[in-house]
């Protein structure tokens, strides 16, 4: 078997491989550690143009070596902040009024990703296969190629592919779809975003599609699939109640004297319906007067991407909602929201889910979301709370014991919650049975292996035998 060689956006350092039990990483680093193999990407540094060209760093821990680039300020703002954070994160959300194109970023993204490309192929062996993950490192593919690299390359797109209409806003978006066709393999987390890539190929780019998935299309043959990416949840389980009676629990639980808890955590960010969410927490208190002062909403929300325009725009909003709300519905011993603009460690993160009565989680889309499973899985199977879940998040089609809600509709989600906050017992078990099981069918291992054990079945590409490059 040959080598494994992962590329991301951003390389976990060997620490976090170990660190956050359950967590992408984790999973990712399984696979490395068995194949042997490389982890390549940006180490998250902005650098001089002299260190960024002296990389990668190695870092050698066991089988598997973590090869990491610094980036130039320019390619910083064009490749990350630019066109892959500006552009295509927006638009794949179906948020066109939040994107900007612009020549010169999207020059960059295919320039720094030729650049990496190109740093990746003096570390590359004949049999290797190549796992590339999400949207900063669409073309990367087609720059290995173009370097004569004949490997398997499969391409794992975490966020929402979206509908061809959508897609048309970006303007190189034929490029775009060109880029993907260099890989052997795409996989996309749901049925409606294959199907979204599949439409593009046949009305956009006169290419076809066969029933098992074979696509042609500009002059070249790919599989796709969809393989859900899940969570370790008995690993997650263990871990919040390993840390129940933790001093951060004991507090929070102390501090809110009998109330029941809802728990929200999302990397602050407009995909994740927080507005939307905080107006319909609201409407709970407005219109069913006995849960004002015996339900709070803790929302744990840290930054990101803080130097991209809508991202500072999303939370001066959120601090405005947040503080109206809390300013009509308040009493001297009682603040309804209580919204926290903080990084948590996970461990905290799971216990407090365990905590909770309601997991909210309402994004107006997501990839996936791992929030939603991980709530699920750190529940006490003997009491648990009940998740709240949005019809666009793309774990909704995995988790039927959740309340799924449309997030645009302020009386629903506010209904869904009032049904949520009085469920009884054995209805809440019944729900936590049927979403535990499908979380344990289909764990982040079965994502991981699924996705490599089919890049593995696919034929190499190119003349070389067993693969290879110049
Ligand atoms: C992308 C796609 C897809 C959050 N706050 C803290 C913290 N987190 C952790 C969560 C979870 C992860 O970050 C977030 O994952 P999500 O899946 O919810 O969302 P994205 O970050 O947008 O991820 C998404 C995912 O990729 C995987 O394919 O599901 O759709 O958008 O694990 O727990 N972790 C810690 N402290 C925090 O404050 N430690």
């Amino acid at each position: 078997m040959g080598r494994l060689i992962v590329v991301s956006n951003r390389v976990a350092t060997p620490t976090e491989t170990k660190g956050s039990a359950g967590g992408l990483a984790v999973g990712v680093f399984g696979a490395l550690k068995d194949a042997g193999g490389v982890w390549f990407g940006w180490s998250g540094d902005v650098v001089s143009e002299t260190v960024a060209n002296a990389g990668p760093m190695l870092e050698q821990d066991g089988a598997v070596t973590f090869a990491t680039v610094g980036l130039t300020r320019k390619d910083y703002d064009q490749y990350y902040r630019g066109f892959s954070n500006a552009t295509l994160w927006p638009v794949f959300h179906y948020r066109n009024d939040l994107a900007r194109y612009e020549r010169e970023e999207y020059a960059g993204y295919r320039r720094v990703n030729a650049w990496l490309a190109h740093k990746l192929v003096k570390l590359l062996e004949p049999d290797d296969i190549i796992w590339i993950h999400d949207y900063h490192l669409i073309p990367f593919a087609e720059a290995l190629r173009s370097e004569g690299v004949t490997n398997r390359i499969g391409f794992f797109l975490h966020i929402p592919f979206p509908a061809p209409q959508i897609l048309l806003n970006i303007p190189p978006h034929e490029e775009l779809v060109k880029s993907m066709s260099c890989y052997d393999l795409l996989g996309f987390q749901t049925a409606t975003d294959q199907q979204a890539f599949h439409d593009y190929v046949t009305r956009h780019a006169r290419g076809t599609v066969s029933a098992d998935g074979l696509v042609e299309a500009f002059g070249r043959k790919l599989r796709t699939g969809v393989y859900r990416i899940g969570v370790f949840p008995d690993e997650i389980a263990e871990q919040a109640k390993r840390y129940e009676s933790r001093q951060h629990v004991l507090e929070l639980k102390q501090s809110l004297e009998g109330r029941k808890l809802v728990m929200s955590v999302d990397r602050l960010d407009y995909s994740k319906g927080l507005v939307e969410r905080f107006r319909a927490f609201e409407l709970l208190l407005e219109r069913s007067p006995e849960w004002r002062g015996n339900v709070t909403l803790v929302q744990i929300a840290p930054p990101t991407r803080s130097d991209v325009a809508t991202y500072q725009k999303i939370r001066q909003d959120l601090e405005y909602e947040a503080g109206r709300i809390n300013g009509r519905y308040s009493g001297l011993d009682y603040t309804p929201i209580r919204y926290l603009n903080q990084q948590y460690d996970r461990w905290k993160l799971m216990s407090l889910f365990r905590e909770s009565q309601i997991g909210f989680v309402t994004p107006l889309h997501d990839g996936m979301n791992l929030v939603a499973k991980e709530y699920v899985a750190a529940q006490n199977p003997d009491d648990p709370g009940v998740l709240v879940l949005s019809i666009f998040a793309g774990a909704a089609a995995e988790l039927s014991g959740a309340l799924l809600v449309n997030p645009h509709d302020a009386i629903g989600v506010c209904e869904a919650l009032q049904r949520a906050l009085q469920m009884p017992l054995d209805a809440r078990q019944r729900r936590h049975e049927i979403d535990m099981a499908a979380l344990r069918k289909n764990d982040l291992g079965v994502w991981r292996d699924s996705f490599l054990r089919d890049l593995r079945s696919m034929p190499v590409r190119g003349s070389g035998e067993g693969g290879g490059h110049k």
